[in-house]
């Protein structure tokens, strides 16, 4: 009798796997991959992408994701990139930071020669311009010393500038370089 029980738990074990099987087959949106970064104007409709919904740290901190587009990893690596080795924070140590230059991420968000604000999971808000942009091609950094920049640390994303190999930059400080960006958007005068 219990050895009767045992073996029907166990046929619907094996049904319950065998469904979870026919009824898998890719997971939705892992093959698209997760979004990283958000980018855009900011006007338009709502974005198409159904990954930014207007919910979590985009409602949190207002951005209006009116004709975003959102990049995954694979979208920032399929971009060229640079290799910046530099200083983080200000004087302390040496890393090689690598990534996407942040004029190329721009132009594929539509926001091509802008000014830009950078926004970051704490709240934190850099405004860029374009002329600096443009004078010194600062990279967003995915990685640092060949590993990813981890959400909770660096990452996923954080604007990086050459200040080792350009003198104009010797001094900078270290307000232009937010970690933590997700999210990025035009200059708005308030
Ligand atoms: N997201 C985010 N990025 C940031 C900051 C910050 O507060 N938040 N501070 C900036 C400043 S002023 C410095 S000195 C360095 C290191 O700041 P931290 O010690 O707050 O990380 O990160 C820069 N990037
Ligand atoms: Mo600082």
């Amino acid at each position: 009798m219990l050895a009767d029980f045992r073996r029907f738990i166990l046929a619907l074990a094996a049904l319950a796997l065998a469904s979870c099987g026919a009824e898998g087959g890719d997971a939705p949106g892992l093959s698209s991959g997760q979004v990283i970064l958000a980018a855009g104007d900011g006007e338009g409709p709502p974005s198409p992408d159904p990954r930014l919904a207007d919910e979590g740290l985009y409602a949190l901190h207002e951005i209006d994701l009116g004709g975003a587009r959102g990049f995954t990893r694979a979208d920032l690596t399929a971009l060229s990139w640079r290799r910046i080795e530099t200083d983080f924070p200000q004087g302390g140590e040496t890393r090689v930071f690598e990534g996407p230059r942040l004029s190329d991420v721009l132009a594929a968000a539509g926001l091509g020669g802008q000014g830009v604000r950078l926004i970051s999971v704490d709240g934190f808000q850099a405004e860029v311009t374009a002329d600096l942009i443009e004078r010194h091609e600062p990279v967003l950094a995915v990685r640092a010393d060949g590993e990813p920049l981890s959400v909770g640390g660096l990452g996923p994303v954080m604007l990086v500038w050459p200040r080792r190999a350009e003198n104009e930059l010797a001094d900078m400080n270290d307000d232009l370089w937010p970690w933590g960006v997700f999210a990025i958007g035009p200059l708005t005068d308030e």
